[in-house]
């Protein structure tokens, strides 16, 4: 893929994934098959999370008032929110916040419903779209300014070891979701400047696009106390006391879409996970003059036989040749396609052609097909997930002082050295490299690779963590 900019842009116009010429910056309609796609990918996120927490939608405004508030995440948000003022030609006595995310909007309502240590932990999480005057470069679902997909989950605790353990939680769920959309992704903790507004810390999912560039697609806050002192959210202990409850917020945005679109694609289109494709298995028919009926009764059969296991299943029967067919539905990514003409026919045999290796498997249509095809399904996962988690990891490279950084950006390299964890330091590494610093591997990641005797790349105080710098969305 020489130009990934460009790729990304043709092909979500030509897999009718969204149209973004609506006439607002950094806002586009979702077509069909992108609506499709987006559905089923956020299908699975919804039944994990749905396990423990519930699902709400509160309002698309929030009072100025409210807004206003907490005043390191108002300041962290003023240049991006977008305002009602009119309600038709009448000024507003209050401007209205069009949420830019929802904290604001829910935590004066927490507060009304916490009362009592039986309350907690309250677990909510709603899939809204929500608004950001973002001024860098806008991008179809990396950087918008309607972000229509924006999944938040919010949580409140009576003790901080809980809301601790729910971000190791909210970690788990996103790498469970990662992993069904066989996304490869870096999990690393945000250095002080670039935390949520507001939140006590934040853990970031990024993931690597094809072009070098990392993008978050994921990112879960501890809130600590900070939202439930503004909000006054406190809770009656079981020994008649009142305390002040613990929070944590994640979230994640269509930056994910993009990330299954980007990473997965190839020159020949979208090669999607079967999990969430629209359609697992695209029905080809072959016919010729002759026996088309034959042919077409037989496809209809597989047809109905696949989906009463539940496999989503497309027959193309348009009038119009095979090969333009196998074209279209490559570009659309459809994992397995199945051809049948009227040879196959009289062999009781189909094949089947996976699309993200291209190979041809013939079937038997008298054994359990269905099962083979889910076991191809299993396949095709597996061998997506390991292609773009072995070139994930591959990038990264570990240096011992930062001369090399450009280069190494420049080439599409991430980058993982020793630092010491200053802020001051970590902010001039970033100012000369031109460079952003992602945050701070964990002791047991797999990426933490620098030897612990190091000194910190820049400073050369001690070095106490391992940290990762790559050019970033
Ligand atoms: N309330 C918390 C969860 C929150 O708003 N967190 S956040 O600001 O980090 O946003 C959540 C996720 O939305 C981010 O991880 C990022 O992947 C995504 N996101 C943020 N701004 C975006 C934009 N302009 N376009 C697309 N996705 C965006
Ligand atoms: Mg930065
Ligand atoms: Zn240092």
């Amino acid at each position: 893929m020489e130009d990934f900019s460009q790729w990304f842009h043709d092909i979500l116009e030509e897999a009718d994934i969204i149209d973004s010429r609506y006439p607002i910056k950094g806002m586009s309609v979702w077509l069909p098959y992108g609506f499709q796609l987006r559905k089923h990918i956020i299908n699975p996120l919804k039944r994990i999370l749905d396990k423990e927490h519930e699902e709400v939608l509160f309002p698309l405004l929030v009072p100025e008032e409210e807004l206003a508030k907490e005043g390191i995440h108002v300041k962290g948000f003023e240049d991006e929110v977008y305002w009602v003022t009119h309600g038709g030609q009448k000024e507003l006595n209050e401007k209205l916040a069009i949420r830019p995310t929802s904290e604001t909007a829910m935590y004066p309502m927490f507060s009304l419903w916490v009362r009592s240590h039986i309350d907690l932990p309250m677990k909510f999480y709603q899939v809204v779209n929500t608004f950001r005057y973002e001024t860098k470069h806008t991008r179809p679902l990396i950087r918008v300014r309607e972000i229509t997909t924006f999944k938040e989950a919010h949580t409140v605790h009576a003790s901080k070891k809980e809301a601790d353990e729910q971000v190791e939680t909210a970690m788990e769920i996103y790498k469970e979701f990662f992993d069904i959309l066989a996304i490869p992704y870096l999990l690393s903790k945000r250095p002080v400047w670039d935390k949520f507004p507001g939140a006590d810390y934040t853990m970031a999912f990024d993931t690597l696009m094809p072009d070098g560039k990392t993008l978050q697609i994921g990112t879960v806050h501890n809130l600590g106390q900070t939202f439930a002192k503004t909000f006054d959210i406190t809770y009656e202990t079981a020994e008649s006391t009142h305390e002040y409850a613990y929070q944590t917020c994640y979230g994640l945005s269509d930056r994910v879409i993009a990330s299954v679109i980007g990473i997965h694609g190839d020159e020949k289109g979208l090669c999607l996970p079967p999990k969430v494709a629209p359609n697992q298995v695209t029905i080809i028919p072959i016919i010729f003059k002759k026996g088309g009926e034959e042919v077409l009764a037989k496809c209809e059969e597989i047809k109905s036989s696949l989906e009463s296991k539940e496999i989503r299943v497309n027959m193309d029967n348009r009038d119009l040749r095979p090969g333009k067919k196998f074209y279209e539905w490559e570009l659309r990514g459809s994992p397995v396609r199945i051809e049948l003409g009227p040879r196959d026919l009289e062999n009781n045999k189909a094949v089947i052609v996976r699309r993200d290796t291209l190979e041809k498997i013939e079937i038997d249509l008298n054994s359990d097909y269905s099962a083979k095809i889910e076991e191809i399904f299993e396949e095709i996962t597996k061998n997506m997930k390991e292609k773009v988690w072995k070139k994930m990891k591959e990038s990264i490279v570990a240096i011992d002082n930062l001369d090399s950084v450009k280069e190494l950006i420049s080439n599409e390299k991430v980058v993982s050295f020793t630092w010491c964890g200053d802020e001051e330091c970590g902010k001039t590494i970033e100012e000369t490299t031109e460079v952003d610093i992602l945050g701070i591997q964990s002791e047991d990641s797999e990426f933490n690779n620098n030897p612990k005797d190091n000194t910190c790349a820049h400073c050369g105080k001690k070095g106490k963590y391992t940290a990762l710098m790559a050019k970033t969305y």
